[in-house]
């Protein structure tokens, strides 16, 4: 139950949710889901684990609930469109398929309030750029193509001998000097394919790591996930973007209710004092 009235927004990003892995804070999300009322609600990949439930099958009953409250909003009047990612790539198989309120595309372009038109991809897709990104800047932009299709071929190699679910955080973590600069060359991949697409900005997701910042006039928006940070992205009804960092957020709601009676004491004692 929410603890306050639905925040009303445009907008909603969510992405690597990984339903089906222990990881997945299903509650939280279910929690977030129920606070919140939108026009748009973007799936930005990795919702359902595949992966991973193939490896070691797990569904609790909350997984079920989240995919319940997204066809629920979807039921009454928010449009969900669903980019799959890699942990989810089956669902790329129904790419082009509408039912009802959902959609399922490949990459989407959605226009703001306020004008500004943001690709929305997964971003899997670069990994393969990001870790020979030294030898596509002297390729130039048209190998792009190339190496998206063989990063295709390479996940659904990995994916069929069911190999390493969480190799980019275990990259990401056992080389943690590199870290930075796969996530920066991410970035940048990122930007720069959004460029040559003739948008004004990208959101994507993957990387697990929270984001909205501006890269050579391209604004990259990265929704982060829900095994470690809980965060998604909001467009407000002016347009305007903003992370949500929901277990922060909740935290600090917590501790205000938590102080309100005191403020309400200290409020009595004042008035007894000013009435001795
Ligand atoms: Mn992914």
């Amino acid at each position: 139950m929410p603890k306050t009235s639905p925040i009303r927004v445009r907008s909603v990003w969510i992405s690597d949710v990984h339903l089906g892995f222990k990881g997945c804070q299903a509650d939280k999300l279910l929690d977030f889901l129920h606070s919140v009322e939108t026009d748009y609600l973007f799936l930005v990949g990795d919702i359902i684990d595949f992966w991973s439930i193939r490896k070691s099958p797990y569904w609790p009953q909350s997984h079920t609930n989240v995919i319940r409250s997204i066809l629920g909003k979807a039921k009454h009047n928010t449009k969900v469109i669903y980019v799959p990612g890699n942990h989810d790539e089956q669902m790329r198989d129904c790419v082009g398929h509408v039912f009802g309120n959902l959609e399922i595309h490949q990459d989407y372009v959605h226009t703001t309030a306020d004008g500004k038109k943001l690709l929305i991809m997964h971003g899997d897709e670069f990994d393969v750029i990001v870790k020979h990104s030294r030898l596509l800047a002297n390729l130039g932009s048209w190998a792009y193509e190339k190496l998206l299709s063989l990063n295709h071929v390479v996940n659904r190699f990995r994916n069929l001998f069911n190999m390493s679910y969480w190799s980019l955080a275990a990259f990401l973590k056992h080389k943690v000097k590199n870290a930075v600069s796969y996530i920066g060359s991410f970035e940048e991949a990122l930007a720069q394919f959004a460029q040559e697409r003739g948008v004004d900005g990208v959101v994507c997701g993957h990387i697990h790591h929270a984001e909205i910042r501006d890269i050579d006039g391209v604004l990259y928006c990265n929704d982060g996930d829900w095994v470690e940070s809980c965060t998604a992205m909001f467009e407000h009804p002016n347009g305007e973007l903003e992370m949500v960092y929901w277990t922060a957020q909740q935290d600090q709601l917590d501790l205000a209710l938590e102080n309100q009676p005191q403020v309400v004491r200290e409020t009595t004692d004042q008035d007894e004092r000013r009435a001795a």
